[in-house]
């Protein structure tokens, strides 16, 4: 079914309220057990849950989330730069879980993993054999003083991509720039898609340079001390922003917003005590992120930052067998991307249902991820690496290099690839396709 199609047959507002009134308040209140327990409803939630709830039978999954929407987040950088609208990014959650497991549409409170019990918002309790864990990560946007309410001020130009709520300011904030800076800027904590602050960067510099715009300085702030983790990718990046002409400015931090003059503040993290103050007339923020608060809490679950502490290979619990993890919510040192989730998703099948005959997990991640660099309105350059950041990349080419055939896989494939096969358990990314395209000679 074409995506269009798919969303022309969303039901009318009231059969999604109908429905969902079932399935949430006919479940019982106080206890439900289950064979399998998903804790958040999100791309490594939903797509397990898929995999196992016709497998395992009527109810016999439940999964836990409070959200009314499923969002496709890897659109939000198109949206952001005028490519994708905001509703193609997401569908009704209960159309994207799978119909034979059973949706609490609730927020988890508490994890007891020594009684195999959560405890939810409205007081629920869920007893489970085996449990994932894939409550994702949050975003902070209280962290930076003024940046909230740059963010809630339409004609601030202050904008991020990184939330529903202020995705589709940028598009405006990136039209209406003529003269000064434009700033983007990625914060000193662990973030979701760690590509997303630069992509913007890039695709604005593109639409200032393609709208003959030339006063307008477009400069990349970052807290990191590399434009990329990945160094085959970073190379490619450094030429990218040369052409593009962003300024790279390295370990600086945006500690403050001031959007009644228009002023950004930076710390530099190179010589401590220093701030310096930026004007602009569009400042693209990417927010600090934090550990959700139900793990972060939970001592016996999570590290000292707060993430769901699983083995980086078999993504098992350190302590509990029986609870696995998957995607941003963890501890798995690798990029959080959607691309990474499709990649931990043939490991924790395999090692889930090992563990659900009673057999020892085998199968190990090796860190796979992907972050397609859209450099512009018809560009990409299609990172893919492992753990150590060695390449692991598809096809037969030379993906360090920008190309319209990927910019395409990315615009055009990857919703489509998204919604119809990894949210339905029929996507385990494109390993398998790696192989066959190397001969088999690659890892
Ligand atoms: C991928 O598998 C995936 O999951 C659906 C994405 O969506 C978040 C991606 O953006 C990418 C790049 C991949 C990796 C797939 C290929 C073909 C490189």
């Amino acid at each position: 079914m074409s995506f269009w199609k798919t969303l022309s047959c969303l039901k009318s507002p009231c059969e999604i309220l109908n429905r969902r009134s079932l399935s949430a308040s006919t479940a019982l209140r106080d206890q439900h057990n289950c064979r399998l327990l998903v804790v958040g409803g999100g791309a490594g939630g939903c797509s397990i849950a898929a995999k196992y709830a016709s497998k395992l039978g009527k109810n016999r999954v439940i999964i836990i989330d409070p959200a009314d929407r499923h969002y496709y987040q890897a659109m939000f950088t198109m949206i952001g730069g005028g490519m994708k609208k905001l509703n193609q990014s997401y569908k009704p959650m209960e159309d994207v879980l799978p119909k034979q497991a059973l949706w609490l549409k609730d927020k988890v409170t508490e994890i007891d993993p020594k009684k195999n019990e959560v405890t939810t918002e409205k007081g629920d309790i869920v007893q489970y054999d085996y449990m994932v864990v894939a409550t994702g990560i949050e975003l902070d946007f209280t962290k930076i003083p003024g940046l909230l309410e740059g963010l809630k001020d339409h004609r601030s130009g202050v904008c991020s991509n990184y939330s529903p709520l202020y995705v589709t300011k940028t598009y405006g904030c990136i039209q209406r720039l003529d003269s000064g800076n434009a700033i983007f800027t990625y914060p000193n904590s662990p973030v979701k898609c760690a590509g997303a602050p630069q992509k913007i960067a890039y695709i604005t510099a593109d639409y200032l340079q393609r709208n003959g715009r030339r006063n307008v300085n477009v400069l990349y702030n970052t807290a990191l001390p590399v434009i990329f983790k990945a160094p085959k990718y970073a190379t490619s990046l450094w030429k990218v922003a040369e052409k593009k002409r962003v300024k790279v400015n390295l370990n600086v931090d945006l500690v403050e917003v001031r959007p009644d003059k228009k002023q950004a503040v930076f710390k530099s993290l190179s010589k401590p005590d220093e701030t310096f103050v930026q004007e602009y007339q569009m400042l693209h923020v990417c927010p600090h992120h934090c550990p959700t608060p139900v793990i972060a809490k939970n001592k016996e679950l999570s590290d000292s930052v707060g993430f769901l502490n699983i083995d980086k290979g078999t993504l098992q619990h350190i302590k509990y067998p029986n609870i696995f993890g998957i995607g941003d919510c963890t501890t798995l040192p690798t990029s959080k991307t959607g691309a990474a989730v499709a990649g931990q998703l043939g490991v924790l099948r395999r090692n889930l249902s090992a563990a659900l005959e009673g057999k020892t997990p085998t199968a190990i991640y090796d860190g796979y991820t992907s972050c397609p660099l859209v450099t512009g309105y018809g560009s990409c350059i299609m990172a893919e690496f492992d753990y150590d950041t060695n390449p692991l990349e598809t096809f037969p080419f030379d993906q360090g290099v920008e190309r319209r055939t990927m910019f395409h896989m990315k615009k055009d494939v990857m919703p489509i690839l998204y919604f119809n096969l990894m949210l339905r358990g029929l996507w385990e990314g494109p390993g398998i396709f790696r192989k066959i395209m190397h001969f088999g000679f690659s890892k």
